[in-house]
């Protein structure tokens, strides 16, 4: 317990209690929203912060409460919170905390739980369950607060490990019994830490920046890989000087879209097949080497052949310094927040600076002309029923016109050809499944993106991971939000065209139901619910979603036999990987 022993001469005789201190605590840190889903014993901590302002947002589940928690920390560097019950609100909301943690948002899971004495000693509480030592492998960190005078604490430790080094989901366990606990009100008051500098820069040693200069300046053929962690360092400016002045090919990885708006001349997007193994110094910015990126081995990675030419070598920025080698060997680990990195080398970036020679800079825009030119035929064709492409050649335009809004996206196909086919223009605007290629952020992210931002929101979704958290649409409807869900329904998951083998009548483990109406189910809250079956509807009732800002949905009927299994990763597949 925090000795306050020293206060106690100057005690008022006003009183507060755990609710009021959990409330003040994260007030005086700035966190103005909460999400959260209501019930013993938190309903009164969502009411009474409601009433003195916060801005608290309640959900139908605590996974989308969740979600919607990471995805605002990931938009404003500040934790997003999630607030839920004991036992299973906590376990709903515990698969956005793993998740969080994974794709490095800052976020703090808070929730009420039953009294340790009885869970301890297993003695069946009201929804018991050890929500601490479950909670701890999947978060960055975990506390529990048994004392209202400790509260101050254990919010001032949640913020600072959820958004301190490499950000990530933070449990904070809260007692029933402490939110009623009274002490005096100046004690209390006392007791409270607003965080000094909650992420500190850590600046990186000039050795390991001249390590990289070196390293960049003696390659043939520079690559620069952006990802999410160059976007959630909001140094938006220094990056886009850095490439430009380097005159380095880039390839943005999903969430990295829009840093520079992907039109840019040298996005190397369109050829990533060719840029990939061919580069022979790549720079990652903020992106790991994990599966996205094929752990920087194997074929995608030019494989045998890159090692007849030396191997490729990486210069790897990244704030947590234990990234490095975790899959191949980084040449040139640069440790640091990339705000104060990239700034470190762009000051090394001078006018001697020679930029790629244009062998490897043609080479590369001859590759990217040949794919744009084929997106582009395929775009321009106009099949019925529609397929992925004639349905988000409307949404690429609408995108475009409206660079501003926010887009979530997920699903398989629905995700996939969404990606390479619909340009970022700004930064942070893509939000999707990330690391993990999670289903069911969508209504999550659409809720928190829209209330972060205060602007319009719009989610392409395929027609199975829109079920993850279509509930959802209800708390869209009820706070009156300005998004436009699109669901891409196919029928299925992947496709609409599995088949039960023994030819029973049970459905086949990946159709839905045929011709289903999603629309509706926005129209049952009193939203705008669209059914479109060629592009000219879809365009119409996107334009109007965006113009009225009223909660619309639209069911855009893709023929069910478009696309593959798993999307762009079907090679992933046991059967399909036992082929190769
Ligand atoms: O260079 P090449 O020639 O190769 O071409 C590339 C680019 O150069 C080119 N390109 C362009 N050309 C022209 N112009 C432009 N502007 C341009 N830009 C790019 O396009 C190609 C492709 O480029 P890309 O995408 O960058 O490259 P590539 O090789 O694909 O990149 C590799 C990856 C790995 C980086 C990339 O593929 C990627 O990011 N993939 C992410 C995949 C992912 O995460 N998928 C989601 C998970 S799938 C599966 O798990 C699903 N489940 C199971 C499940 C999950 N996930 N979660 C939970 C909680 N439960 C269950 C389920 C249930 S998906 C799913 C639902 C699916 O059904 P839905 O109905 O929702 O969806 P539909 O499929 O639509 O029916
Ligand atoms: P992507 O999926 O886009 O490739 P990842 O989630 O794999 O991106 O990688 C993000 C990386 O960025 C993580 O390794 C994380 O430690 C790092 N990171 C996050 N924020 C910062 C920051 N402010 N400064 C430096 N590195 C950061
Ligand atoms: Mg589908």
């Amino acid at each position: 317990m925090t000795d306050l022993s020293m206060t106690t001469d100057t005690q008022s005789h006003e009183t507060t209690d755990g609710f009021q201190l959990v409330i003040d605590a994260l007030k005086l840190n700035g966190i103005d929203t909460l999400f959260a889903l209501p019930g013993i014993p938190i309903t009164d901590l969502t009411r009474r912060a409601q009433a003195e302002g916060i801005r608290l947002i309640a959900f139908r589940h605590e996974q989308n409460a969740g979600h919607a928690a990471a995805i605002a920390g990931f938009m404003t560097r500040t934790p997003g919170v999630c607030i839920t019950v004991s036992a299973p609100g906590f376990l709903n909301g515990l698969t956005a905390l793993a998740n969080a943690t994974t794709n490095c948002f800052p976020m703090i899971l808070i929730s009420g739980s039953s009294e340790r004495e009885i869970v301890d000693l297993q003695q069946g509480d009201y929804e018991e369950m050890d929500q601490l030592a479950i909670a701890r492998p999947l978060a960055k960190a975990a506390f529990r607060v048994l004392h209202a005078e400790d509260i101050g604490v254990g919010i001032a430790r949640a913020i600072r490990a959820a958004v301190s080094g490499r950000p990530g989901g933070v449990y904070l366990d809260l007692p029933a019994k402490l939110f009623g606990q009274a002490i005096d009100a100046q004690v209390g008051r006392r007791s409270l830490i607003k965080v000094v500098d909650p992420a500190p820069r850590q600046i990186p040693e000039q050795a390991a920046i001249d390590r990289a200069l070196d390293l960049l300046k003696s390659a043939k053929r520079p690559l620069i890989v952006l990802g999410k962690g160059a976007a959630y360092a909001q140094a938006d400016a220094d990056i886009r000087a850095l490439v430009e002045k380097t005159g380095i090919p880039y390839l943005p990885m999903s969430m990295a879209k829009g840093l520079l708006p992907d039109t840019h001349e040298q996005s190397a997007a369109a050829a990533r097949s060719y840029v990939l193994p061919e580069s022979d110094v790549v720079m990652l910015i903020g992106a790991r080497l994990n599966w996205l990126l094929s752990h920087g081995k194997g074929k995608t990675w030019g494989g045998k052949r890159a090692k007849d030419w030396g191997g490729q070598k990486f210069i790897q920025i990244d704030i947590s310094p234990t990234e490095a080698d975790s899959n191949v060997a980084i040449d040139a680990p640069i440790v640091g927040d990339i705000g104060s990195c990239v700034a470190a080398l762009l000051s090394g970036v001078g006018a001697g600076w020679v930029k790629p020679s244009s062998d490897w800079l043609g080479a590369i825009a001859e590759r990217k002309a040949k794919n744009i030119a084929r997106m582009a035929e395929t775009l321009a064709m106009n099949p019925t029923p529609m397929n992925f492409h004639s349905a988000l050649n409307v949404v690429r335009d609408i995108v475009k016109a409206n660079p501003d809004a926010i887009f979530v996206n997920e699903g398989a196909n629905a995700l996939d050809f969404t990606r390479s086919i619909v340009d970022m223009y700004k930064p942070r605007k893509r939000l999707d499944v990330g690391t993990w290629g999670v289903m069911g952020i969508g209504m999550g992210f659409c809720v928190a993106a829209a209330v972060v931002s205060g602007g319009p929101v719009i989610a392409i979704e395929g027609d199975s991971a829109f079920g993850f958290s279509g509930m959802e649409v209800e708390t869209i409807c009820r706070y009156n939000l300005p998004v436009c869900v699109v669901v891409f329904n196919n029928n299925g998951v992947y496709r609409g065209v599995d088949v039960n083998p023994t030819g029973g009548s049970d459905p086949a483990p990946c159709a839905l139901v045929k011709g289903a109406r999603y629309d509706k189910l926005m129209e049952a809250f009193g939203g705008i619910g669209v059914h479109a079956t060629t592009p000219a509807e879809l365009r119409a009732a996107m334009e109007e979603a965006l113009r009225s800002r009223r909660p619309t949905l639209v069911n855009a009927v893709i023929d069910e036999a478009a696309g593959t299994e798993s999307g762009r990763i079907t090679s992933l597949n046991p059967t399909s990987a036992k082929k190769k």
